[in-house]
């Protein structure tokens, strides 16, 4: 081989797809095919919801077209308006959702330990406008929902989790989806569990659940019988087939991903000035992000090691940099946000996020392991 080649030659990808049976897939789709029911309340979809809800022991779970549009449904079902506040280290869907709702984000500070929003920082941004907060379960570790939760209580607020990250996560014994008002899933393709494009929300409360019903369905109440304003938020069959099929997996796809995230945890070990960020044994989770840390928190050294892999095939990210503060259509709202947002700033710096999954064999770890050594004595 020469030297110049790279490590692998297919690239491994972060958010590969995790697939489950080909075989019940294609059976699933046939199935459709001579149903020829394809979307609108299908019995793929109602299977799917009933199954998700008593996975996450929650009464109910609505099922949506993409997690963003998830998102949307339900800060309009809760009431939120005027300003919400959200942290800006998270995909730019979060705050994207509150704006498309004609909502201003307010972003809060994290916690430079755990990447979670600060409750000590969302409280410092609470202003008459607030109407509610929208945390996130960043990485599918888990949000300060206990704090949040008496934060919201006490200052009347509206609490929402963008849990994107986070199905079938339990947290200090609460599975997702019994938080907050509501939780709200992805199910997009480079997602834990997929559906192709698709999401959900999870929530206890009844009439929620029946306003959110009507919402992702033009707010029809039976045929001819509109008694909401509505938007098309519905899942379809297929994306269901996927859903079912993949949910016949997730034991082995989680088994497979703490391998992984095991294996990356002892050769980042060996690795001087990274680490990887640990996991609480306490919780259940489905180890999809592998989040490696520079521990100087030079951007420059991120970005070479970054560049290294990428030059062997190893895709890595830099997920979320630079924070959604510093993207155009936040940065001209928010000039100087930086100002109070000095943990986001620092962790977007510092964070490498590994390809994972089943896409990605221990040996492939242990090959990549020996890339971030030399990449990383290189860039120092
Ligand atoms: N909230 C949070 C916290 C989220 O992370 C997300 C989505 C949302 C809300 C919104 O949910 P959705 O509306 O998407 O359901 C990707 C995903 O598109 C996005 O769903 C996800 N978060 C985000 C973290 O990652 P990009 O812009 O990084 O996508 P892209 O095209 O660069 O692909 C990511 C990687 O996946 C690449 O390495 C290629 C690989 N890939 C992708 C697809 C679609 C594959 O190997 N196969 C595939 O089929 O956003």
């Amino acid at each position: 081989m020469p030297l110049d080649a790279p490590a692998f030659e297919t690239p491994l990808h972060v958010g590969r797809p995790n697939i489950g049976s080909r075989e019940r897939f294609l059976e699933r789709v046939n199935d459709i095919l001579d149903r020829r029911w394809l979307s609108n309340d299908g019995p793929l979809v109602r299977e799917l919801e009933e199954r998700i809800a008593e996975r996450m022991g929650v009464r109910h779970c609505l099922a949506m077209c993409n997690g963003t549009i998830a998102l949307e449904i339900a800060i309009r079902a809760v009431g939120m308006r005027d300003e919400v506040i959200v942290p800006s280290y998270t995909f730019v869907a979060t705050a994207h959702a509150l704006h498309w709702q004609g909502i201003v984000p307010v972003f809060a500070d994290i916690d430079p330990d755990t990447h979670q929003i600060d409750p000590v920082a969302v409280e410092r941004m609470i202003t008459p406008r607030t109407t509610g907060i929208l945390a996130v379960h960043l990485w599918g570790r888990s949000a300060p929902a206990a704090a949040l939760e008496e934060i919201a209580e006490r200052r009347g607020l509206e609490l929402i989790f963008d849990a994107a990250h986070a199905f079938d996560c339990t947290f200090a014994g609460r599975p997702v989806g019994s938080h907050g008002r509501a939780e709200v899933l992805s199910f997009h393709a480079t997602k834990f569990f997929n559906t192709i494009e698709g999401g959900a929300v999870l929530t206890n409360d009844d009439d929620l659940a029946e306003r959110m019903r009507l919402m992702r369905n033009f707010g029809f109440a039976g045929e001819d019988n509109v008694i909401h304003p509505g938007t098309n938020g519905k899942l379809n069959e297929v994306s269901a087939a996927m859903g079912l099929t993949n949910l016949e997996a997730i034991e082995e796809v989680t088994a497979t991903n703490r391998e992984n995230a095991e294996a990356y945890a002892a050769v980042v070990s060996e690795v001087p000035g990274l680490r990887a960020l640990p996991f609480e044994d306490s919780d259940r989770n489905n180890h999809q992000y592998v989040v490696l840390e520079v521990e100087s928190g030079s951007q420059e050294v991120r970005d070479a090691i970054v560049a290294r892999l990428r030059e062997n095939n190893v895709l890595a990210r830099k997920y979320f940099w630079p924070g959604i503060h510093r993207m155009q259509p936040y940065r001209d709202l928010y000039p100087h946000a930086g100002l109070v947002l000095p943990h986001t700033e620092d962790v977007a710096r510092r964070v490498i996020v590994m390809p994972s999954g089943t896409a990605v064999t221990t040996d492939d770890i242990r090959t990549i392991g020996g890339i971030l050594a030399e990449a990383m004595e290189s860039a120092q």
